[in-house]
C-alpha cells in the first residue's frame, strides 16, 4: 500500500519568540501511537535547541549555521532525508531560525523532491506583541513574510504584554489578507495541538526574492571530535547578525556565578547554552535581557551560543569564556 505523505509543519517566528518552547509543548501532546520528528535549524554554528528538545524522546535533528533561506537547500534536505528514512515519522515539525526569509523553505518542502513524501500542513508563526510597537519590526520584510505565510498567527509571551500591546496585536493580526485561519494568544508556548489540524493554504509573500542575498557564512568546517579538540569556538555571520558559539568537552566545569554574570554582561540579543557548572548541568536561555536557567540532565558536551546584530569579538569572547572555568 502506498505510504501517505507525512504532514510537515513549519513553526516560524523571530529569534527568541518561543518556537522551541512551543515545540516542546506540542511534543508532549502527541498521541502515544504516533512517531514525530523535529528538524531544528539554528542561526548559530553549534546548535542548542536539539539538546533542549532531546529529553522528550522524539527524533530530533539539528541543521546548525545560517539564516533559514540559506540553509533551505542542501543542508536541510540532508537532515530531512535522514529523518524521513530512519524515523519514518507520522508527523514532522520544522523550526527554522528566526532570521531570514521563509519562501525558500516552503518551496523546498512543496517542490518536486518531496512530492508524495511530504505534505505541507498548517504553518504557525509566533509573534511577541510587544515588538509590534517597533516600526523597524513592523516594516521588516522577513518578519512580515514569516507572518504572511502563516495559517495560524499566535501571540506568545502574553504574560509580558500590557493591554495596549494586546490591542495592537489584535488589530494588526486581523488586518492580514488573506485572513489568518486562526489568530491565537498564549504564553510559555502553550500551543493547542488542534492548531496543527488547520489545513494549509498557499499565501503570497510581499517579496519572494528577499532571500536572494549573500550569506557571509564561513565554509562549513569538518568538526574534529571533542577528544581531539576539546574546546572549539566557531563564529558565523549573515543576514545582519553575528554568532559566536562553543562546543566544549563535558569535563570542563564553569563557575555558576561567574557564568551567570557573564550572561548579563554583554547586552547581546540572544544567548543560549547547555553547560556544566559547579552547581550541575544547566540550560541557559536569554532574550531581551531575561535569562531563564533550568537544571538539565548531563549532556554529551557543553554548548554555548551568543547572537547579536553587532559584530562579536570572537577571540576576546573566547578568552573571557575560558576565564569562567573553575
Ligand atoms: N515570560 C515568557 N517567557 C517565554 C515565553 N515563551 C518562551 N519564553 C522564554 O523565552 C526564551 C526563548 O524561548 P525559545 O523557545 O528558546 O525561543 P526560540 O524562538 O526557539 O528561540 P531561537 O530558536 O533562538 O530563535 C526562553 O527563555 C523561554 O523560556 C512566554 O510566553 N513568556
Ligand atoms: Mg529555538
Amino acid at each position: 500500500m502506498p505510504q501517505q505523505p507525512i504532514p510537515v509543519h513549519v513553526i516560524l517566528g523571530f529569534l527568541g519568540v518561543g518556537k522551541t518552547t512551543a515545540i516542546r509543548r506540542l511534543l508532549q501532546s502527541r498521541p502515544g501511537d504516533e512517531r514525530w520528528a523535529v528538524l531544528v535549524n539554528e542561526f548559530g554554528e553549534v546548535g542548542i535547541d536539539g539538546a533542549l528538545l532531546s529529553e522528550t524522546g522524539v527524533a530530533v535533528r539539528e541543521v546548525p549555521g545560517g539564516c533559514m533561506c540559506c540553509v533551505a537547500g542542501l543542508p536541510m534536505q540532508i537532515g530531512l532525508n535522514m529523518l524521513i528514512q530512519r524515523e519514518k515519522p507520522d508527523r514532522l515539525l520544522i523550526e527554522p531560525t528566526g532570521l531570514g526569509h521563509p519562501s525558500k523553505i516552503l518551496e523546498t518542502l512543496t517542490g518536486d523532491l518531496y512530492a508524495g513524501t511530504l505534505n505541507l500542513a498548517s504553518t504557525l508563526c509566533l509573534v511577541d506583541p510587544r515588538r509590534l510597537s517597533e516600526e523597524k519590526v513592523r516594516s521588516n520584510v522577513q518578519f512580515n513574510d514569516q507572518v504572511a505565510v502563516a495559517d495560524v498567527l499566535v501571540a506568545n509571551k502574553t504574560d509580558l504584554c500590557n493591554e495596549q500591546d494586546m490591542v495592537r496585536f489584535r488589530e494588526w493580526a486581523a488586518s492580514w489578507e488573506p485572513p489568518k485561519t486562526r489568530i491565537e494568544e498564549t504564553q510559555q508556548g502553550r500551543v493547542d495541538p488542534q492548531w496543527l489540524m488547520v489545513p494549509h493554504k498557499e499565501r503570497p509573500v510581499s517579496n519572494a526574492h528577499a532571500h536572494d542575498h549573500h550569506h557571509h557564512a564561513q565554509e562549513p568546517k569538518e568538526s574534529l571530535s571533542l577528544e581531539a579538540q576539546p574546546w572549539e569556538c566557531i563564529a558565523n555571520e549573515g543576514d545582519g547578525h553575528y554568532s559566536c558559539g562553543w562546543r566544549i568537552a563535558a569535563d570542563y566545569i564553569f563557575s555558576h556565578d561567574e557564568l551567570l554574570s557573564f550572561c548579563h554582561s554583554g547586552g547581546w540579543q540572544r544567548l543560549k547554552g547547555v553547560v556544566c557548572t559547579d552547581r550541575g548541568w544547566l540550560a541557559l536561555n536569554m532574550v531581551d535581557g531575561m535569562l531563564t536557567v533550568q537544571s538539565v540532565d548531563e549532556a554529551a558536551e557543553i554548548r554555548l551560543e551568543i547572537i547579536d546584530s553587532t559584530p562579536l569579538e570572537q577571540s576576546t569572547l573566547d578568552q573571557t569564556v575560558r576565564g569562567l572555568l573553575i
